[in-house]
């Protein structure tokens, strides 16, 4: 029996929902005319006032919102109450440019937490559980909204935060801890470190996972399952709408269900701007209709993924995404070809490798190159020269024909690429250096 944590708003009909939709679409427009004199200039240049948005079916007319626009309305540029009304801000890791800021009224907090709980409750959670946060807390947005979450449903919370990863294992065996939530590239290095110990997936109580914050492989997904002995489930969302759990992924593990009653959600083409149909492939776009202190309308996202309104067996009946392929930016251009580290994840763990592997790309002659560098498991490492080179035409193979183009592949020591407690760090693009 498929339980949910907000039944009448997550089994809500198509028709509910869109009433939903339309009238706090309406509303969210003339709080942020009314607060937002950055966004309020935006909609004049477009000749728009908050009477030109009638529902939803308007949303197209309005204005765009990036990560540029961010930049420069930090901090306090697109603040939509007086900050006596907020009680928290959280933020990006700000690897380039400026950090984004975003802030919180107590309603902000409630229905981001809201957002994890119904996440936690579609991958099986419940007050019997035991939920170990093992994303990091502080300015990151994954430990504190999953905490939130946590508590929402009743489960025993373990705010273990990432990092001292043989502690983790502790906790998660002498606290009986059922869920385990943080990146899925530290959920391949818990799963390591605890084969490392001796353990096997049954002496560990974990019976679910909830991973995110990065893009990640099916083949992954599997890994994962096998070697923790768990079921493992996808979490979606960015420190600008809120945190985690914008969209989360049910028991049919087919998308991620996005939570329809606070963010609209738009899939449009790059370049052109212009909205796609389902099933095609694009960036995605989010208005959040609900949130007081800083609601973006039509915030672009950089993330490539398609959009189903397919009916769910699991009974929700929220718009689903697929998988995140990738950020745009995080997107290579090699030699003309376009790359995402997933896509080489694919090809390696299909291999049997694990998920520790680096892209290194560099302009030597005028000429993209990109090199693979791709950990042996302990099983397969060996100095046998030849056993080696055939495994690395193995993989250039394997990469040639996911790709269409050919990859340098360096085979390394099993734990000569450094393990990831937070987000992944896949690519060296040494051509930005
Ligand atoms: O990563 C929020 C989060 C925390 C999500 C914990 C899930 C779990 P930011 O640090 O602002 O927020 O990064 C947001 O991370 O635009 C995507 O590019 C990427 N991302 C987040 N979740 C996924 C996912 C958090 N499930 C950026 N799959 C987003 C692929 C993801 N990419």
């Amino acid at each position: 029996m498929e339980r949910y944590y907000q039944p009448e708003i997550e089994t809500a009909s198509r028709e509910q929902l869109t009433a939903w939709q339309n009238e706090r679409l309406v509303r969210q427009v003339k709080h942020v005319w009314d607060n937002v004199p950055y966004y309020r200039k935006k909609m004049e240049e477009k000749g728009l006032t908050p009477d030109d948005i009638r529902g939803v079916e308007d949303l197209g007319k309005l204005p765009f919102l990036s990560k540029a626009d961010l930049r420069e309305a930090y901090p306090y540029g697109l603040l939509a109450e007086p900050l006596k009304n907020c009680v928290r801000i959280q933020s990006t890791s700000g690897t380039t440019g400026k950090r984004v800021v975003a802030f919180y009224t107590q309603a902000d907090i409630d229905l981001w937490e809201d957002c994890c709980a119904r996440a936690i409750v579609a991958a099986g959670g419940s007050d019997e559980d035991v939920c170990q946060v093992s994303y990091g807390y502080g300015l990151f947005t994954g430990g504190p909204g999953l905490n939130g979450g946590s508590h929402k449903v009743g489960c025993l919370t373990i705010p273990t935060s990432s990092g001292n990863t043989e502690r983790q294992i502790m906790f998660i065996r002498d606290l009986n801890a059922t869920i385990l939530c943080c990146t899925p590239s530290y959920a391949a290095y818990i799963a390591e470190t605890m084969k490392e110990m001796g353990l096997t997936p049954d002496e560990i109580p974990l019976k679910a996972g909830i991973f995110g914050a990065e893009a990640w492989s099916e083949e992954m997904r599997r890994d994962v399952e096998k070697t923790l002995g768990i079921k493992a489930f996808d979490i979606y969302g960015l420190t600008e709408l809120s945190g985690p759990g914008v969209s989360f992924e049910c028991s049919a593990q087919t998308g991620m269900h996005i939570n329809e009653d606070h963010f609209i959600a738009e899939v449009i083409d790059p370049e052109t701007g212009e909205v796609l149909p389902d099933g095609e492939q694009g960036e995605l776009v989010f208005t959040s209709i609900t949130k007081q202190a800083f609601p973006l309308l039509r915030y672009r996202t950089r993330d490539i993924c398609t959009l189903s309104h397919e009916k769910c067996p699991c009974g929700r009946t929220h718009v689903k995404m697929s998988k995140p392929r990738g950020r745009t930016d995080d997107m290579l251009i090699i030699r003309g070809v376009n790359v995402f580290p997933s896509q080489v994840e694919t090809v390696l763990l299909n291999l049997g490798y694990g998920a520790n592997y680096q892209l290194v790309v560099d302009r030597v002659n005028h000429t993209d190159t990109l090199d693979v560098l791709v950990e042996m498991t302990p099983e397969m490492f060996t100095d046998n020269l030849g056993e080696v080179s055939r495994r690395q035409k193995q993989i250039v193979e394997g990469l040639r024909s996911m790709l269409g183009l050919t990859a340098k592949v360096t085979l390394v020591a099993p734990k000569s690429i450094a393990r990831s407690e937070g987000k992944a760090v896949r690519v060296i693009d040494r051509r930005k250096i």
